[in-house]
């Protein structure tokens, strides 16, 4: 079936009203559509990427700037939708959206009316330190916006800047929390604390410990780069917590095919983290928390169970550890979920929950007992941005309106049978389809292959992106729709033809 959508111009942002649009969208195996107005009807690709015009400007960037991670340069008055539209012209289907922190694709014009009001510009133009001189609408707005979607049972929520200050201020909060259990709900700080704290020594400065797991991403600041363990030149020559790290379950594919295994393999890894509690404790740098991702993302797209999470769980509070569930990826939809955690039929919630990325702006929901009692412990001059909750706000009322969970579970469902018949016909190039919803990865059979496919991709017109040494991952937005999905995988069918007549 072929459909055939004609738009207003005006539904458009102003800067493609000069275009007349009319699209024809290919709808194969897709059980709904819903239409973007606007948007390319696919790939167009004019020259090699990076273009004359983005090595022009590399060039001039890397004057400045240590720049060599650069793929391109975008156009982001031209970028629309699922589209990515590079200063040569060339219009990407996006399945990387900015390391997965896009979540309804660009300049979607309800996200653009928003700053034609003054108030809203106002709201951007005054950012206030919001610790000290909060807005009078901020109540609300934590209230209607963040608290409107927080995970079941967390109703206290902290806005911070990105994901790596999120878990960083988090890990003080359970360190905090941790100490005033020991000390005692009304203890006061006694003369030795607060002077041995002055210069970085015990009482004041306590010997405790976050355990994390291999291959885990949490961010690149000190804290949280101990507790970041995907590739080493992250963290070469930057000094380290002496920290517990666990392993983390490494699954066989297809998951139903290795049940026994894979339970296996979750129940060796919580042997671990048990072992290591007990270890760190007799070290003297005892478990204050624990901090996992849902899907370790950038370690290569490694999933836990719903069990392994619910092992990890009981075992946090049988040794009186916290536990950070780092939803800075998985969170704000893509799993077909708000929170990835949600899967997981917890018996309680998480003690914390981070976010940033798709949620526009960093934070954490946490449970009361994680919040200081005293002013200042954990704190900075913006605590987060008024102006990202705006268009926050908007972007959940369109995650609403648009019924984009739903969405995410339908292209999810095209992309992970799509994926896993392409394992099939090309056994010996791709393997390991996983993930959840449209938080999606495979391997490629080796590190060279893994660039061939990135690389064959990107001339086909799709913008992707590989995590861990073998992984190919799909972040799409959560306005990806089974049209896009199957774009994409004809894109990858024939690189992958292409790649392997050349073996
Ligand atoms: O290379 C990098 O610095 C990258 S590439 C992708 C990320 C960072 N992701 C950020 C991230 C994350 O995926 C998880 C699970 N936790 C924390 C972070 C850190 O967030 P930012 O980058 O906002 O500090």
């Amino acid at each position: 079936m072929v459909l055939i959508f004609k738009f207003p111009a005006t539904a458009l942002p102003k800067t493609l009203q000069h275009k007349t649009f009319s699209f024809v969208h290919q709808y194969r195996n897709a059980t709904k559509l819903a239409a973007l107005p606007g948007e390319p009807s696919g790939p167009v690709v004019k020259t090699e990427i990076p273009g004359p015009k983005s090595k022009q400007l590399l060039s001039e960037l890397s004057a400045i700037q240590q720049s060599s991670s650069v793929q391109l340069f975008a156009d982001y008055q031209k970028s629309f939708g699922n589209y990515l539209t590079d200063v040569d012209g060339n219009v990407l289907l996006d399945v990387f959206t900015q390391i997965s922190s896009v979540p309804v694709g660009y300049n979607h014009p309800k996200l653009l009316e928003l700053f034609q009001k003054q108030e809203n510009v106002k709201t951007l133009v005054n950012r206030p330190a919001l610790g000290v001189f909060p807005g009078e609408d901020w109540p609300d707005k934590l209230k209607n916006v963040l608290l409107s979607v927080a995970p079941k049972g967390l109703r206290n929520v902290t806005t911070m800047m990105c994901g790596s200050c999120s878990n960083e201020n988090a890990f003080k909060n359970m360190f905090i929390w941790y100490r005033g259990k020991q000390r005692g709900e009304n203890a006061e700080f006694t003369p030795e604390e607060l002077q041995s704290c002055m210069i970085n020594q015990v009482p004041g400065s306590p010997k405790l410990s976050i355990l994390s797991f291999k291959g885990a991403f949490h961010g690149r600041t000190l804290g949280s780069l101990s507790t970041t363990h995907s590739k080493d030149i992250h963290k070469l020559d930057i000094p380290a917590f002496d920290w517990p790290v666990a392993s983390f379950p490494r699954y066989k594919y297809p998951l139903e095919e290795n049940v026994r295994e894979n339970t296996a393999e979750d129940d060796k890894c919580i042997a671990e983290v048990e072992e290591l509690i007990e270890l760190y404790a007799k070290k003297g740098i005892p478990v204050a928390g624990i901090i996992a991702e849902p899907i370790q993302a950038e370690g290569g797209d490694n999933p836990g169970s719903n069990e392994f999470f619910q092992k990890l769980q009981n075992v946090a509070k049988k040794h009186g550890a916290a536990l950070l569930i780092d939803e800075v990826q998985t969170g704000g939809g893509p799993t077909g979920k708000m929170w990835c955690h949600e899967h997981f039929n917890l018996s309680s919630p998480p003690d914390i929950v981070t976010f940033s990325k798709k949620m526009q702006l960093g934070g954490y929901y946490l449970k009361p007992e994680f919040v200081p009692k005293l002013a200042y412990r954990v704190f900075n001059t913006w605590m987060g941005d008024p102006g990202k909750i705006i268009i926050l706000e908007a972007i959940l009322d369109i995650i609403k309106k648009e019924n984009l969970l739903q969405t995410v579970e339908e292209t999810g469902k095209v992309l992970t049978s799509g994926l896993k018949e392409l394992e099939k016909e090309f056994p010996e190039l791709i393997n390991s389809v996983r993930g959840r919803g449209t938080f999606l990865a495979f391997n490629a059979s080796s590190m060279k292959l893994q660039g061939q496919i990135l690389a064959g991709l990107k001339k086909k017109g799709v913008q992707s992106g590989g995590c861990g040494e073998q992984a190919v991952r799909l972040r799409p937005a959560l306005t990806f729709q089974p049209y896009h999905a199957n774009i994409f995988l004809d894109k990858l069918r024939q690189v992958l033809q292409e790649t392997k007549q050349m073996f």
